[in-house]
């Protein structure tokens, strides 16, 4: 433990996100004429227990797949930084797929120093301890932190050439123009020789989409729902979850699949701490969450609008899913 705490520095460059955000993100999005919640909410504590179980349903391909890609390709992977390298991660979560590209690495170079960086502190320093016990030669920087800030905290980290990770098709969640956005604004923290590694979903058959996003067990149904125990339980909502339903569809041509919440019967829901009452009608619906899936021209598509060019893909057996690495045009 001794050891390992000296292996690792923390970085807090945001204060804890205050609570006052969530009401009024819930205010905005229940008080237009097209309901909506951010899907940033769904990862509570109970959220990101049940998004690690959808990982592991059968009809949730994506983790799975985008570990059979970088377990196949790992040693390639490393083999391509010979040098000192910083591996940074956005959103890393448990960092359980990352082990993955931390072990060729330490294989190859014998050593690395990773950046993990994610909105959860306790989870970021959890799983950066559990590194460093099982992996000796690794040195952790985790910047706790949202996306942006924790970028601007990158730019003053003293770093040697680095691999910047974005993985689990994250990417999916924003519009296009905003990921392409996004993405230029990861490119602004690289120099020439850093490369950006982005596992992205492809387009794919509408029976396979929506039963990854409606699985037969009913998980994803409890982790979109979760939503509504966070408005019961954090300000004071009145939500009975018996009245309202999941629902994921596939738009074949935006190529996107839409989650929401349906309520079964008109009804009025009490919202106390935001002083609020929310009616639905029979069959309306809270839009909660965009997963964008892109086709191989799409992601050159991504990549130009972003000054930035694949320079290799990587793909799992049945073509489903894409790790891309991007270099600055
Ligand atoms: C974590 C955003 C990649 O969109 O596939 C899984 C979240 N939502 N099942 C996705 C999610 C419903 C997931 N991402």
């Amino acid at each position: 433990m001794q050891q390992s705490s000296r292996r690792l520095t923390v970085r807090t460059p945001q204060v804890e996100n205050d609570a006052d955000e969530f009401g009024a993100e819930v205010r905005a999005g229940l008080t237009g004429e097209h309901k909506t919640l951010p899907c940033r909410f769904l990862y509570d504590r109970r959220g990101s227990e049940l998004f690690e179980q959808i990982c592991e349903l059968p009809e949730y391909y994506v983790t799975r797949t985008e570990r059979e890609i970088l377990e196949n390709n790992a040693d390639a992977i490393a083999a391509l930084f010979p040098e000192d390298l910083a591996m940074v991660e956005l959103g890393s979560g448990s960092s359980s797929k990352t082990r993955v590209l931390i072990e060729a690495f330490l294989r190859s170079n014998g050593r690395l120093r990773y950046v993990p960086m994610d909105i959860s502190k306790k989870m970021l320093v959890e799983s950066s301890e559990a590194l460093l016990e099982d992996y000796d030669g690794l040195k952790i920087v985790a910047i706790a932190a949202e996306y942006s800030t924790g970028l601007r905290q990158l730019g003053r980290e003293a770093i040697e050439r680095k691999l910047i990770l974005w993985l689990g098709s994250t990417l999916g969640n924003f519009e296009r123009k905003d990921s392409a956005r996004f993405l230029a604004r990861i490119k602004a923290t690289m120099t020439g020789d850093d490369r950006l590694l982005v596992g992205i979903d492809l387009r794919k058959d509408k029976a396979v989409l929506e039963a990854a996003y409606d699985d037969a067990q009913g998980v994803t149904a409890k982790f979109n729902l979760n939503l509504l125990v966070r408005i019961n339980s954090e300000l004071g909502g009145n939500f009975d979850l018996r009245h309202f339903r999941h629902e994921a569809s596939y738009e074949e041509e935006s190529g996107r699949v839409r989650s929401n919440i349906v309520s079964l019967r008109e009804q009025t829901v009490h919202i106390r701490e935001l002083d609020m009452y929310v009616e639905f009608t029979a069959e309306e619906r809270i839009h909660t969450e965009n997963s964008h899936k892109y086709s191989l021209a799409e992601i050159d598509a991504l990549a130009q609008a972003s000054g930035l060019r694949v320079t290799q893909q990587w793909f799992d057996s049945d073509d489903r899913f894409a790790l891309n690495l991007f270099a600055p045009a």
